[in-house]
């Protein structure tokens, strides 16, 4: 082997050659498929460096250079290259022949076959699975793609682009002639080749062409493609009006597919889709179905600009596209919806899965020591990287198991990918905890631009990155120094988000000066130490902040005094209710002059940087915000601060073996919400769920999955019993005789009655029950038919066994919906539900082969704290088992699974050494996967 040799982000190294067009030519096969391209090469600078394409599980049949045949010494070929080590100087024709099999290919990378059809996924390095190439982000080359198969079994021929041509061949066949006039990366190849039907509509851009839009299924799902294509003309639409951006080709396709390892891929003009994405009706799709799709759709659409037009320089940059498509994505749905609530959902979504990441040290050690020692969650993702690979390299040794045949090409990934692609490397999430530091914290780095330069300057900073960098692969530097130099900013050490791995927790504490009728408050900023960057700078924080009076309302603020200045917060003299405080210092304080009373101030409006914050406000202060706020993000805000600390004390209590008492002022702060007529409905459903049993296990020393599911339940019944009357006239008045609608109104009074039949359910009285079935039989629409459902699963018995069952045989026909039913028994707390779960595997419905079943019932499974880390280790076993299984599969499916033990540190020793021995036994398993490997032994070396 050859000795590891580092790569880091300061080595990226432009390609020694590039590739200008690219013809292939796919002759799709039952047993094979043969894949030929033609590639125009020029050098960067002339000279003999060797040609190093990339390529896995392939079959070399032919390599020409200028049209001559390479003889076997003329080339290098390994496991994981081909090398031509002297090409000709100047431009050159590289012709490439090569065999693959898809219908062997389960790991759903590259091109394979779902349910019948052809379909590929080449992101991140999926395209080496069908041709040699250099598989990175910045080799930008104009496509030409041919197919051909058989007609009957194949009518449907798809690649990006317009379609050139068509036509019937001999021996049943036919072909297809796709080409896409705009350079991209490989990763952004698409085929789709099948018996589909499509939905066909057209949009008008704002420039006045008319774009065909086409959303291809199975012939029998096309009816439920109707809101798939209102969202994708609804984000065409915004995208124009909102960043003036319009669609630049004449066909836009998108294709559901069944069998798909993630949600979407944003292959240019060839959206695929993962069915689950696409395919709704109100009897078989959920509110938060819908909401998923006019989400995704938008998100894959949107890359069109961001991430396609415009790409990455190299995986460092990730966020680059994914932190801004998210927050364009973020963006659009707000716009379609409820701003407040969406905003809710996301910053949830951030501190359950991102925060807790790198919080504990045991917990970081645990993901880093194996694979890195500099590493960093930070949106680019571009650690530096260290020594990383030598340590994987040991410990791949030490295990003895079969990765000791890992090469220097995978040594280089796992540098190259350390942090970022920690979860993402090798065409692969290995592991969607990172994922979701690109994706959800990178949109929080985006946010923060647009707070610090409001809508305009954000709006003036993206069209100089799109004037600045359309068709080029460029990097988050560029991206900031366009909205920097758009705006003429002075945005400090903002690009230390980039760099500075961590949650920055800020504190803060506040003073008031009557007789000065000043209001002071102090900040202090503290990044918590990483593996490899053991001492933090300060970081640009922009804390957006408001004073409330005694009455409640914003008190109009004039100036505030900070580092030597007294800045005017007045905007042309009209009095501003909120100001960005901008944190730069590790100690600083802000005095706002002219403030007659003592107010309790809103920091942190709209969670305007992604922070931990720690302040002084009091319960009470924090009663008066849940009552008063006018920014409804800190509402909620508020009382889930209060509810947090509420739980935790009770955790405690219930240790100690005290009887449980709920705080009456709690209840009568969730009273005031819920009567609250003013408030918007789905704002009120947000307000009064309580935090997740993980959220609480985080804050925790050592998680105690018993205890929190106790507190709770505990919790839940009571606010149920207390507040029965308001919930059952909740239930009564949110009832709707209409017509399944998707607009928001809808969607908040289906939510707000739903969580209200929820807490009613717990109470486990027979009426209440009998209630909850009444919703299930009259329902109309899956929302409110699947929330009785859950209402009544909460409870074991007959009615729960009943009504299950009559769930399935009503929709034993469509998976998506026999999906949800796995889903709900998967996740329930009823203890020993292990055993009902392994008996589920056996279930006709069930394949192992699909990753959607597999995140239904495996990963519902996990989702269940007092099940899955049941303190007999039943649940730790039968993921071991499982994982062990899937990974013969679908090794990224299997790697997702197995990341539900990262935390198994948090545990008490009992339940550590359970965990511990699952993963061990995962490590030593005969043929495991690269990436089941990677994951189960970063989780082993803590
Ligand atoms: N870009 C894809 C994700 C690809 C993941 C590859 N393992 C979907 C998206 O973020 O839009
Ligand atoms: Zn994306």
């Amino acid at each position: 082997m050859d000795t590891p040799k580092e790569i880091f982000l300061k080595d990226y190294k432009l390609p020694d050659y590039y590739f200008d067009s690219v013809d292939l030519n796919f002759l799709l096969g039952e047993e094979k498929t043969i894949v030929s391209s033609k590639i125009t090469v020029f050098p960067r600078v002339d000279g003999s460096s060797p040609l190093v394409l990339d390529g896995a599980d392939l079959k070399l049949l032919s390599v020409k250079v200028n049209g001559e045949e390479l003889k076997n010494g003329d080339y290098h070929l390994d496991s994981r290259h081909l090398t031509i080590p002297s090409p000709p100087s100047g431009t050159f024709t590289l012709e490439i022949v090569t065999e693959i099999y898809p219908q062997k290919n389960t790991s759903l990378e590259g091109l394979y076959k779902s349910s019948g059809n052809f379909c590929t996924q080449c992101e991140a390095e999926g395209f080496r699975k069908i041709t040699f190439y250099q598989d990175r982000p910045d080799i930008m080359a104009k496509y030409t793609v041919r197919i051909e198969a058989d007609k009957s079994l194949y009518p449907v021929l798809l690649s990006n682009g317009n379609l050139l041509g068509q036509g019937d061949l001999e021996g049943g066949k036919h072909y297809a002639l796709w080409e896409d006039p705009f350079k991209k990366p490989c990763y952004l190849f698409g085929l789709v080749a099948g018996q589909l039907e499509s939905r066909d509509d057209t949009f008008v851009t704002c420039s006045g062409r008319n774009v065909s839009l086409r959303i291809w299924t199975p012939a029998q799902d096309v009816h439920k493609t109707a809101h798939a294509m209102y969202s994708l003309k609804a984000a065409m639409k915004w995208d124009e009006d909102v960043f003036g951006l319009e669609y630049d080709l004449d066909l836009f396709n998108i294709v559901a597919v069944p069998d798909f390892n993630m949600g979407a891929m944003e292959n240019k003009s060839l959206n695929i889709f993962n069915s689950k994405l696409v395919l709704a009706s109100p009897e078989t799709a959920s509110d938060a179905d819908y909401a998923a799709i006019l989400g995704v759709i938008g998100h894959e659409y949107f890359h069109n600009w961001t991430g396609n037009r415009v790409t990455c320089r190299d995986w460092f940059q990730l966020s680059l596209k994914e932190g801004l498509t998210v927050f364009r994505d973020q963006e659009f749905s707000s716009d379609m919806g409820s701003r407040t609530v969406k905003r809710i959902a996301d910053v949830s979504r951030l501190r359950i899965s991102q925060f807790p990441q790198f919080d504990k040290d045991s917990d970081l050690a645990c993901y880093v020591q194996a694979l890195t020692k500099l590493f960093c969650d930070h949106p680019g993702c571009r650690s530096y990287g260290s020594s990383c690979a030598t340590t994987f390299i040991y410990q791949v040794k030490a295990s003895e198991n079969t990765l000791l045949s890992i090469d220097l090409n995978f040594i280089i990934f796992l540098n190259f990918c350390g942090c970022l692609l920690g979860s993402y490397g090798y065409g692969t999430f290995r592991c969607l905890r990172f994922a979701v530091t690109v994706y959800e914290k990178g949109a929080e780095v985006v946010r923060m631009y647009k707070t610090l330069l409001g809508s305009q300057g954000f709006r003036k900073g993206m069209d100089l990155y799109f004037k600045r960098h359309d068709g080029q692969a460029v990097t988050c530097e560029d991206f900031f120094a366009a909205m920097r130099d758009a705006n003429d900013a002075d945005f400090a050490n903002f690009l230390q988000w980039y760099s500075q791995a961590g949650t920055p927790l800020v504190k803060v504490t506040s003073s008031y000066d009557a007789a000065a009728h000043t209001f002071t408050l102090k900040f202090s900023q503290e990044v918590p130490p990483t593996p490899g960057q053991p001492v933090k700078e300060p970081m640009f924080i922009p804390v957006v902040s408001g004073l409330l009076d005694p009455s409640g309302k914003d008190i109009p603020l004039s100036s505030v005094y900070h580092d030597g200045a007294l800045r005017s917060v007045a905007n042309n003299s009209e009095p501003a209710y909120s100001t960005i405080l901008r944190l730069t210092k590790k100690e600083e304080e802000f005095v706002f002059s002219d403030i007659h009373e003592r107010p309790v101030p809103s920091l942190l409006r709209g969670f305007s940087a992604p922070i931990r914050l720690e302040s002084d406000l009091s319960d009470s202060d924090l009663f008066f915000l849940l009552a008063h706020d006018s920014d409804d993000f800190n509402r909620w805000e508020a009382g889930q601060v209060l509810a947090r600390k509420l739980m935790l004390s009770l955790v405690v209590d219930f240790q100690q073996g005290k009887p449980l008492v709920l705080n009456p002022k709690f209840v009568q702060g969730l009273r005031s919400i819920l009567c609250d007529s003013s408030l918007d409905k789905e704002f009120i459903a947000k307000a009064i769920t309580l935090p997740g049993e993980g959220e609480i296990m985080d804050m925790m020393e050592v998680a105690d999955p018993d205890a929190v599911h106790a507190v709770r339940s505990f919790i839940r019944k009571q606010l149920a019993s207390e507040l029965k009357a308001d919930f059952l006239s909740l239930v009564e008045n949110n009832r709707s005789s209409e017509e399944y609608v998707f607009n928001y109104p809808n969607m908040a009074r289906r939510a707000l009655k739903n969580i209200a039949l929820a807490y009613l359910a717990s109470l486990e009285d027979q009426e209440l029950t009998e209630l909850a079935l009444h919703e299930y039989k009259t329902a109309t629409n899956m929302t409110e038919q699947f929330a009785a459902l859950a209402a009544i699963a909460q409870n074991p018995g007959k009615i729960h066994d009943e009504v299950l069952a009559d769930f399935y045989n009503k929709w034993r026909d469509d998976f998506l919906v026999v999906n949800k039913w796995f889903a709900l028994q998967a996740m329930s707390d009823v203890p020993g539900n292990v055993e009902n779960v392994r008996n589920l595997l056996s279930h006709p419905a069930y394949d192992l082969r699909n990753p959607n079943k597999v995140y239904s019932l495996i990963g519902g499974f996990c989702s269940s704290p007092v099940n899955f880390h049941a303190k007999d280790g039943s649940g730790y076993k039968f993921l071991g088992e499982i994982v062990v299984q899937l990974d013969k599969i679908n090794p990224q499916v299997a790697s997702r699974m197995v990341s539900a033990f990262s935390r198994w540190r948090r545990y008490d020793e009992t339940r550590q050494n359970l965990a511990k021995a699952q993963l061990e036994m995962i490590v030593s398993a005969n043929g495991l996967s690269e990436n089941v490997f990677e994951i189960a032994s970063k989780c082993l070396a803590a």
